[in-house]
């Protein structure tokens, strides 16, 4: 049996698969020198000081597509694969967005809670909200989930408008300039990775072009977003609503995010549909059994593929 070190939660279906090759060891009760393979998944990574007491470490399969907890220029410098799940969510994290732009738009929260209340019946009629039609939607990442929601923006006949480092072969305007873009948007939706290179991207600046009519949406990493400056904005009225999945400190959130009515809030639940997770699940899986069977992975991260 080949020795296996699972960090964070694995489902049944993983587990029965993996004890068909693997030992499975857990964090409380193993043996670093003879761990070859490491399952993980996108919030808790592996540990510096884990991964450099793990002498004969050969993979790490990450279930998630975001690796920012890994480092992965220590692991190619080791000669450790990195695998992740891209694709197999890009449609479930797409919706999400859809789900949180609709949300704050047609404001779902609080239409709910007038009919649950019974103020309906004594108020009558509640306010009217905003029509997602034809709207100028911001996506800073046109990556593989970036571009499956421009996809599904389409019955809303949205302008989509994008930024990142480069600029794509697609339809679709181009700003090289964030904040520009989120000048001329009304609704930025956040889709690009975590870590240093994004931190705090979207800062106070960003946030006061996107305005008081604006909506952001963050599907990312919630680092990727200036939380201080994005609660400042929604109080005072420099924001009008925001849509959030994703929060600096998750699953711990700001009280003051939390009392705020103009915003949506949901747990780190982006691809958290029983579907996508098995997807998702499978392989991560596949990619440990394959490197088991022949020594190669079927989705590296792309600082790996040469590996
Ligand atoms: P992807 O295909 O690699 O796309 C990422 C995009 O971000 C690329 O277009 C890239 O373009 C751009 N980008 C990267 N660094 C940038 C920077 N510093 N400034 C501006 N743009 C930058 O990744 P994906 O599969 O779409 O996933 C994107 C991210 O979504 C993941 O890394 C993860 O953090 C997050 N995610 C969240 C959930 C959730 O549950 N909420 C689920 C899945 C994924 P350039 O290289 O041209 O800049
Ligand atoms: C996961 C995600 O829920 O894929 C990602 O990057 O953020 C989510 O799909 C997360 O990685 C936990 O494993």
């Amino acid at each position: 049996m080949t020795n296996l070190l699972q960090i964070g939660g694995i489902t049944a279906d993983m587990r029965e698969r993996l004890e068909t090759v693997f030992k499975i060891h857990q964090l409380d009760d193993f043996d670093p020198d003879i761990i070859t393979h490491v399952v993980t998944n996108g919030h808790d990574g592996v540990h510096p000081d884990l991964m450099a007491s793990l002498e004969n470490l050969k993979v790490i399969s990450g279930y998630g597509v975001g690796y920012e907890a890994i480092d992965v220029a220590e692991a190619v410098k080791r000669k450790i694969i990195v695998t992740h799940t891209p694709n197999v969510l890009n449609e479930e994290v797409a919706t999400t967005a859809l789900l949180l732009m609709l949300s704050c738009y047609r404001e779902v929260l609080r239409d709910d809670a007038y009919v649950r209340s019974g103020e309906w019946a004594v108020r009558g009629n509640a306010p009217l909200t905003r029509s997602l039609d034809n709207q100028t939607v911001g996506i800073l990442g046109l990556g593989r989930i970036g571009q499956a929601i421009a996809h599904k923006l389409v019955p809303w006949n949205a302008k989509i408008v994008y930024h990142s480092r480069n600029k794509k072969d697609v339809e679709y305007i181009y700003y090289d300039n964030l904040t520009k873009m989120a000048k001329d948007c009304d609704v930025l939706i956040c889709i690009i990775p975590g870590g240093p290179s994004t931190h705090k991207i979207v800062d106070a600046e960003v946030i006061e072009a996107l305005g008081p009519k604006g909506t952001l949406i963050n599907v990312s990493r919630g680092s990727v977003v200036d939380e201080h400056a994005l609660i400042k904005a929604l109080q005072s009225g420099k924001l009008g609503w925001a849509g959030l999945d994703v929060f600096d400190a998750e699953p711990i959130v700001p009280q003051a995010l939390r009392e705020l009515t103009n915003t949506v809030l949901l747990p780190h639940v982006g691809s958290g549909t029983t579907e996508t997770r098995a997807a998702m699940g499978a392989l991560t899986v596949n990619n440990l059994l394959r490197h088991h069977k022949d020594g190669t992975v079927i989705s590296a991260v792309p600082e790996c593929a040469g590996l």
